[in-house]
Formats: structure tokens, sequence, C-alpha cells
């Protein structure tokens, strides 16, 4: 198939790429380097050298079968967006290209406004793109569980029936979302169920909890060139990457607030595997589907709690703290979110257990070096 991977540089755009390259697709690798900027700005930066998209890229053509193309091309920029799909013709488009963090998000009315406008912008240039250039292909766009926040009552997978003063509707599921990152991607998700209403486009909308893990099959390939920008800090770090970073260092792990929090997560291998299997099983024309993209959920503590284990095991001294929440979040809730539509269409999840752990641990252990232990504190608090 030929594949445009928007936002190629990223955490998981470029496992993304070289995962599709490598299984014979034509890809089409585009970024803007924007996080880069992003990690400049703030002083932050992933647990490995990462080289310059340029480079990454290179160095896999140079050293495998199946070339990737690239250019370097904001979405913001339409004309340039609708050169690329007006001459690629993509027959798929994941799109990963948004600023990620929720915690940049709400730094200053500046972050905000640019996290909305280029997000928001950026998918409504590419949903106009598609129209006029390849009306038919299949939008695959990462949106996030943290869409629907925690609400009382069970998350179904983007859609909600409902039956209200004796009639009954199919409405899009109503958001409670955490921060005006997340709300970009509820901003998203309407202006996409939107496009395939009105112009028959076909999306999955991939609602996914946060991500853990830095390998793959095809960095496994080769570990130094091709590494994913791992990040542990607190603007880009989620949280598994970060508590594992945290004890690898000989520091407390961080839990906001109570940690009865529960979020749905899934291992960076996962979201490959969601993403192969969102492109092998396209929607209708018109349809606009959403995947609940997890593999397991459970408490903030829970999780620091299966870290704690591992290190123990290993004699490893690891120690949580529970500090003061940066953030506003309900810290004790009913959370029941759905995942069975990947599942069902062949999903074989890998879980957090403590191969999983003892993975990033001894990948963090041997980078200890380059770890900016200023960069672990969260600074940005969501009422200031
Ligand atoms: N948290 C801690 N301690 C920390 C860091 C985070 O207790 O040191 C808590 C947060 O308060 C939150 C939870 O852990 O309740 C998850 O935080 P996170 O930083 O791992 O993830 P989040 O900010 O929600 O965002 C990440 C990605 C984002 C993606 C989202 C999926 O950065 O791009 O959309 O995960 S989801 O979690 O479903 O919203």
């Amino acid at each position: 198939m030929k594949i445009l991977i928007l936002g190629a540089d990223g955490y998981l755009g470029w496992p993304t790429s070289i995962h599709f390259a490598n299984n014979g697709h034509e890809v089409f690798a585009v970024d803007n380097l924007s996080k880069r900027k992003i990690e400049l700005e703030y002083g932050v930066e992933p647990l490995e050298r990462i080289k310059p998209f340029n480079e990454r890229v290179k160095s896999w053509n140079a050293n495998q079968k199946n070339k990737i193309q690239y250019l370097v091309a904001d979405l913001l920029n339409y004309k340039v967006l609708y050169q690329i799909l007006e001459n690629f013709k993509p027959e798929v488009i994941i799109h990963y290209a948004e600023q990620p963090s929720a915690p940049y998000s709400m730094a200053s009315r500046e972050k905000a406004v640019f996290t909305q406008h280029n997000n928001v912008i950026g998918n409504l240039n590419l949903l106009f793109a598609m129209k006029k250039f390849c009306p038919d292909s299949h939008l695959i766009k990462l949106g996030t569980l943290g869409e629907y926040g925690t609400p009382n009552i069970d998350i179904e997978e983007g859609w909600l029936n409902i039956e209200h003063n004796g009639r009954k509707d199919r409405v899009l599921y109503p958001k409670k979302p955490g921060s005006f990152y997340h709300l970009s991607k509820v901003h998203d998700s309407a202006n996409i169920e939107f496009a395939c209403r009105i112009w028959g486009i076909k999306c999955t909308d991939l609602n996914q909890g946060f991500v853990y893990g830095l390998t793959t099959n095809e960095i496994a390939l080769d570990p130094e060139n091709l590494a994913t920008s791992f990040h542990y800090d607190a603007i880009f770090g989620t949280i598994v990457n970060r508590f594992i970073t945290q004890i690898a260092c000989g520091r407390d792990m961080t839990v906001y607030g109570k940690g009865n929090q529960k979020r749905g997560f899934l291992n960076l291998i996962d979201t490959i595997k969601c993403v192969s299997i969102a492109c092998l099983n396209p929607p209708k024309n018109g349809e606009f589907r959403v995947f609940n993209q997890f593999t397991e959920f459970c408490s903030l503590n829970d999780i620091a709690d299966k870290i704690k284990n591992y290190a123990s095991i290993n004699k490893i001294n690891a120690k949580i703290s529970h500090i003061n929440n940066p953030r506003v979040e309900e810290e004790d809730h009913y959370y029941n979110p759905k995942n069975t539509s990947l599942i069902s269409l062949g999903l074989k999840p890998t879980f957090l257990d403590n191969t999983e752990i003892d993975k990033i641990y001894k990948k963090v252990k041997n980078n200890q070096n380059q770890i900016n232990l200023d960069t672990l504190n969260p600074e940005i608090n969501w009422k200031i």
C-alpha cells in the first residue's frame, strides 16, 4: 500500500514508518520537526541521542531493502500538503502530526493557542486535502483515550446509543478531557466525523491510552541508528517510562496526588500492531469509526506497585512519593473503558510485566549518564 505517515519523526511515527517500510509498503514520511523545537525550548531530550530526521531516514535507506521517501513539511502549510497528496496519492494516511504534550498545552495562553492551532488547523487542512485529491484514502488518526475523561458511566468506543424522552439515537460519546491538548483531539474528532458524514471520507480515530516502551522489531534491527525518542521528562515523558527512569536514577516515583486515578495504556509494540490492524481492515466510505486503543487499565498506584515489585525482585531500591498533583483531575472515580474492537480484529496484547519493565530498565540504566535529572519534576501547574 502507499502509506503517508504524518509526524514521522516522533516517538510513535518513527517506529510506524520503519514498520510499514519493512513490511513492503511504499512509505512517505513527513514531519515539521516541531517537537524537536519544543525540546530545545524546554531543554529536554530523549534518553538516547536521536539523529536528525533526514539522517535517520538515510541510515534506514542505506541499510534496508525497502526505502522511505521523506519531507520536512508542516500541515499548516496547506499548499505543500495539497502537493504531497496530489503527487503521492496515498491509500492510507496515518496522522500523528500533533503537539502531544498535555503539560505543554497548559503552560500558558501561547502554548494552549499553539497546541490547538497546530493540531486542529493542521487536521482541518488534511481533511480538505483529502477531499480534493484522495477522497477514497483511509485516514488513521491518532486521538486519545483522554478525550473521554473519567465519566461515571462505561466508556464506549466513540459512539453512544441513547434514549431520551422515548426516542433513540446514536451520538458521539460525550467528552470531558483534562487539558487543552486533549481538547484539541476532541475538536479533531468532531471535524473528522463531520467530514465523513458530509464528504464521504473514511476514518479510523484511534483513542489511544498512554504508551510505554522503547523497542519494536524494526528498531531491534539496528538499535543505535533506529532508536525512537523515549522521553522521561515531565513535558513529554509518559508515566511508565518516567517511573522506570526515576527508579534507575535512584529517585522516587512521583505519583501525582492520591494515585487512584485510573488510565488505559499499551506497549509501543501494540501501537504498531493496532495501526496495522486498522490499516488492513478499513472502514466503509463515509464511516467515522472509533477504536479505543489500549490493552490494559489500572490505577497509577497499581502501576507504581508493579514497578516496585519488579525492583524488589531485582534488588533495586524503589520508593513511591505522592506529590501534590500539578494537574486538575479526579483522583477517585469510576472507570470502565471498552476495547473490544481491536481485540476482535486479532490484537494479541503485550502486557506490562517484569519482562517488559526489565527491557526498559536495562536500556535506561545503559544511558543513565545522559539523563538530565532537572527535567524529572513537573514544573507546569494546571491552575497557575
Ligand atoms: N502522572 C503521575 N506522575 C507522573 C506523570 C504523570 O502520577 O510523574 C499521572 C498524570 O497525572 C495522569 C497520568 O499519570 O493522571 C498519565 O499522565 P501521562 O503524562 O503519562 O499521560 P498524559 O498527560 O495523559 O498524555 C499521554 C501522552 C498523550 C496521549 C495520552 C493518552 O503524552 O500524547 O494522548 O497519554 S491518555 O493518557 O489516554 O490521555
